[in-house]
């Protein structure tokens, strides 16, 4: 079963990991590079079931990512509340005031100045996927801004018609702007390779947080991954993850001592109910899992 993969890996570092001080300040174990291989074909995901997973949740992330977006109020009117924690920490640290997290995401929904003001990560995925800003040299030694680069879409584009390309990439890493973003991308670079009709994606992300994130994230890149192949009329073929900084928190003990307890089951599916016309007009409808029956949820605090 594919899943033996991430409960090795879990396994691997709980026990041979280097104790390190982060910036969190929570401590983890880390190994150093790690890589995850899954088949992708006849709607196979890397969808765990030694706990459940919120796919749904992980899917209205990636579909807001497409939407170019980068303010969790369009998360809170969906309900999703997972990129809440840092705009909230730092309107705490700002305004010295202790609001709950319900209440803080109550005004942002509520209350758009608000939003625009401490709902915004700054311009991350959403933004350098569809939109990656340029300049324009405006004389004087000035520049003004030039149109925004859509790598989804030139991506799209070199897939059909360059299928042999070796630069078939989405980068988030915008160096110039990274002390902008709420936190800098952890899955930063896509690649893809289209070989015997089959498109293949490659995902490194730099650090990752085995209990909590790696779950979203292996579910995320999959399904874009799926789309692209929906979109570009090829069959969904490798996926392949790449991790740098590859860690458990050491408060994330009693999750990951469950976890291993458990075993994997069953082969979950996913169907794309519909082709739109591009890969900016999915909406979370047209996702439908089968076979995913897995184990309990398991909570653990996330790392700020
Ligand atoms: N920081 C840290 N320390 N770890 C992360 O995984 C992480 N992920 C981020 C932003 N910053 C991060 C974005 N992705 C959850 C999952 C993914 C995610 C952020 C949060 C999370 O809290 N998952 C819980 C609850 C899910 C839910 O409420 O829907 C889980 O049990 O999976
Ligand atoms: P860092 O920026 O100091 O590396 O902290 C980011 C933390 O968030 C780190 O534990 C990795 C984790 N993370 C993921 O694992 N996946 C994600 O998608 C995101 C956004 C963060």
């Amino acid at each position: 079963h594919y899943e033996w993969q991430y409960l090795d890996l879990m396994r691997a570092i709980w026990e041979g990991g280097s104790e390190r001080v982060d910036r969190t300040g929570v401590g983890t174990r880390s190994i150093f590079g790690a890589s995850l291989r899954f088949d992708l074909s006849d709607g196979q995901m890397p969808l765990m079931t030694t706990k459940r997973v919120y796919w749904k949740t992980a899917t209205r992330e990636m579909l807001w990512f497409l939407t170019g977006g980068t303010n969790i109020r369009e998360l809170l009117v969906q309900g999703v509340t997972i990129w809440s924690d840092w705009p909230l920490a730092r309107y705490r640290k700002v305004t010295q005031d202790e609001i709950s997290q319900e209440a803080f995401e109550k005004r942002i929904v509520e209350d758009a100045d608000f939003a625009e003001r401490w709902g915004d990560l700054g311009p991350v995925y959403g933004k350098q996927w569809v939109d990656w800003p340029t300049y324009l040299p405006a004389g004087d030694g000035l520049f003004r801004r030039g149109e925004g680069i859509d790598q989804i879409t030139q991506l799209i584009e070199s897939l059909k018609n360059n299928p042999g390309s070796r630069r078939h990439i989405i980068e988030g890493w915008n160096v110039a702007e990274l002390d902008q973003m709420a936190l800098p991308p952890c899955h930063k670079t896509y690649q893809f390779h289209v070989a015997e009709g089959k498109l293949n994606g490659l995902l490194f992300q730099r650090s990752c947080d085995v209990a909590l994130g790696l779950p979203f994230n292996l579910w995320s890149a999959a399904l874009l991954q799926r789309m692209l192949a929906a979109q570009t009329g090829l069959e969904p073929g490798e996926f392949v993850w790449m991790g740098g900084d590859v860690h458990l928190y050491l408060n994330h003990e009693a999750l990951v001592k469950e976890q291993l307890s458990r075993e994997p089951v069953g082969s979950p599916r996913l169907h794309l109910k519909r082709q739109p016309e591009s890969i900016f007009d999915y909406r979370i409808e047209d996702f439908e899992v089968t076979g995913y029956e897995p184990k309990g949820a398991i909570k653990a605090p996330i790392a700020v």
